[in-house]
């Protein structure tokens, strides 16, 4: 396959509901949409999904635009591959960028799934027709208001319910929540907010009977995850640590978590989140598939890679109503009793609506 033209877009969609984590607040997304084009006609669409700013990872948009433009277009335009994981190879020269990477190694296998007539899910090496949603909330300005959203949402059908935390936000409202709706499946994630020596904290959240913490500490900081792991009864989760496969490797021989989240955008495409899921599966270390409030076609990957095997934990892939009002597909990804349908026709399974996402379009670029 030979790629000869590269579209970006960056395109805003506003949230429907305001998302506040340790590190910052959104109301409006803007993420950068990649169509590639293959000289036999063939179309992939992919997402980079990053933050507006370097506040979960080092990554922003401008960052993406700037490395997709200079360097990743230039590369997959002059690069022939049969399998994505070989245009993945190439882009892996490039260092780091894994959100901007993420999003032309996701066109690649939406391509190659649909030119091979096989769905994306299936392509990946996953068999599950439906697959397990959860949400994930944000700090509100009140408990209240958390215990609120908390009820919408386990209204519609969830499965797990997140709990943004937070120093000085954590232990009240998490207990609020575990009283109110005791039989809720429910874990908390910090987003990297404590300092590796606070351990109190973690301790009485310890006794909340929560599936699991997610980064509690900073992402470089393994060694006290591990520490932390070996005090706790509750399971650690990795997300913001784990980048590359590498830092899986080391994650697990430090004994670091006990669950991953494997985002397709953190780890830099779909080929890397498979890799992580097969070494996970392999060391018996259950994954889920996290979210970085994707648009339709992050989504759609999102969902496909969930179908795996490994992803035995429900997933951060909510329908696409819990934050737009309208997603740049024809038809949105939807949640139904606390399941999403995996799609069974060839590629990613979702069609993007080119008139919409032309309207929210704020900047263009086409190479060559
Ligand atoms: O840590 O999972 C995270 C959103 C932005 C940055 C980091 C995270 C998140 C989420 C959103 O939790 C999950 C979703 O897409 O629903
Ligand atoms: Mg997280």
């Amino acid at each position: 396959i030979r790629i000869d033209r590269v579209e970006l877009r960056r395109v805003r969609l506003p949230l429907v509901h305001q998302f506040r984590t340790s590190s910052h607040a959104k109301r409006e997304l803007e993420h950068i949409i990649v169509t590639l084009t293959s000289s036999d006609g063939a179309v992939g669409w992919g997402e980079i999904a990053s933050p507006s700013g370097p506040y979960y990872s080092a990554e922003t948009v401008d960052s993406c635009w700037a490395v997709a433009r200079s360097f990743l277009a230039p590369l997959t335009l002059a690069t022939g591959w049969e399998h994505p994981s070989e245009l993945a190879a190439a882009m892996a020269r490039v260092r780091g960028n894994h959100f901007a990477r993420a999003g032309f190694d996701m066109a690649a296998w939406a391509l190659w799934s649909e030119a091979s007539g096989v769905p994306l899910a299936k392509a990946l090496g996953g068999d599950r027709a439906r697959v397990q949603a959860g949400v994930s909330l944000g700090i509100e300005p009140t408990v209240d208001d958390l215990l609120e959203q908390v009820a919408l949402r386990v209204g519609e059908g969830y499965r797990r319910v997140k709990l943004k935390i937070a120093p000085g936000w954590d232990v009240t409202p998490v207990r609020a929540v575990r009283t109110a709706f005791p039989d809720v499946p429910v874990h908390v994630d910090a987003n990297g907010a404590y300092p590796v020596d606070e351990v109190a904290v973690f301790r009485q959240l310890d006794h909340l009977g929560l599936l699991m913490i997610e980064q509690p500490y900073a992402p470089r900081a393994l060694v006290d995850h591990a520490a932390l792991q070996a005090a706790l009864a509750t399971p650690l989760c990795l997300d913001e640590s784990v980048e590359e496969v590498d830092d899986l490797v080391t994650a697990l021989r430090l004994r670091a978590g006990r669950i991953v989240n494997i985002k397709v955008s953190r780890m830099g495409g779909l080929t890397p989140a498979v890799r992580a899921h097969d070494l996970a599966l392999a060391h018996g270390i259950p994954v889920w598939c996290g979210g970085m409030h994707e648009f339709g076609i992050g989504r759609a990957a999102n969902v496909a890679l969930s179908a795996l095997p490994g992803f035995t934990l429900p997933s951060d892939v909510s329908g696409s109503a819990k934050y737009y009002a309208r997603d740049i597909t024809t038809a949105p990804v939807v949640c139904t009793g606390g399941w999403v349908d995996v799609p069974s026709g060839p590629g990613l399974g979702f069609t993007p609506d080119v008139p919409f996402l032309t309207a929210g379009t704020v900047a263009y670029h086409q190479a060559p």
